[in-house]
């Protein structure tokens, strides 16, 4: 299988499995991480990582070769298919981290910029080289680049399509964080379960409404942020995860949280 899906205590494990050609994502790719976001959401998992197979990429973007000789229409949908996918992985129910080693490039930057996090390792490359081909990216990489480096580097980054390495993605703000990638280093899903070992002991409910409200107000005015702000946190405090939270505090027990 070209993507697989494993879960692994709290996580759910997702591998894109085509090292043989840098793990570069063909459309039924696609639908099969559709179906595995599906398959995510009826578990129990509490966080999602994200991998790519094979020690040279986390992948090297859209299938260049299936690309060619498209008629109109399904170019149209495979750009929906791809939005519309990595959509739904940025509103996941449970939070994601895409650990980005190798190359990280086209559609496999835009993929690991619908997760909620992004670690790279050391030597790590990243970049969106579609205008090198004469396109331009195509699953959400001019939308969601700009939220996440501002709008100078995000149109640097998509009109030259310049390669960018770790330290830089991190000092932009496109990854979390850099770790070392030395032989003895951790391999990537280790990588992700430190990572989001730091995530999954909270309440669903508030890291969803957390999460929620900063993704809704980056596209609109502070004034709305705030309502919105407002909104989900009072949402969050009639939880009885909230109730349970705060009891535990004042009896200085470790809560237990229900996700409701
Ligand atoms: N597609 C298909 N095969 C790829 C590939 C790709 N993106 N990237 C690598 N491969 C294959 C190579 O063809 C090679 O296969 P064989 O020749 O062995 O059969 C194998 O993987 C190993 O690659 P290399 O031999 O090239 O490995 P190197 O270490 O020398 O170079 C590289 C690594 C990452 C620098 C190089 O492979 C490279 O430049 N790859 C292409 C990177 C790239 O341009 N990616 C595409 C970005 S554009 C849209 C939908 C989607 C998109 C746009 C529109 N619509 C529906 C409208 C998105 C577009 C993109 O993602």
């Amino acid at each position: 299988m070209a993507v697989e899906l494993e879960f692994s205590g709290p996580y759910a494990l997702l591998t894109l499995n085509r090292p043989d050609a840098l793990n570069a994502l063909r459309f039924s790719m696609i639908d099969d991480i559709a179906k595995a976001l599906d398959c995510i959401e009826r578990s129990t998992a509490r966080a999602l990582i994200v991998t790519g197979a094979g020690d040279k990429a986390f992948c090297a973007g859209a299938d260049i070769k299936e690309l060619m000789d498209r008629d109109l229409t399904a170019h149209r949908n495979g750009v929906w298919l791809g939005q519309r996918t990595f959509s739904r992985l940025s509103t996941l129910r449970i939070p994601s981290v895409a650990v980005l080693h190798g190359y990280a490039f086209g559609g496999g930057l835009e993929l690991a910029m619908a997760c909620t996090f992004r670690i790279a390792t050391e030597g790590a490359r990243m970049g969106l080289p579609e205008v090198k081909l004469g396109l331009i990216p195509g699953y959400g990489g001019t939308q969601r680049l700009s939220r996440l480096v501002g709008e100078a580097r995000a149109t640097e980054l998509v009109m030259s399509g310049r390669t960018i390495n770790a330290a830089e993605a991190e000092r932009w703000g496109l990854v979390n964080r850099t770790v070392g990638s030395s032989e003895t280093a951790p391999s990537p899903i280790e990588i992700g379960k430190a990572f989001m070992s730091e995530f999954v002991g909270f309440s669903l409910c508030a890291s969803l409404f957390a999460r929620e409200a900063v993704q809704r107000g980056m596209s609109t005015t502070i004034a709305e942020g705030l309502n919105i702000e407002a909104d989900l946190s009072t949402l969050a405090y009639c939880t009885s995860d909230a109730t349970e939270g705060m009891s535990a505090f004042a009896e200085k027990r470790k809560p237990e949280f229900k996700d409701a």
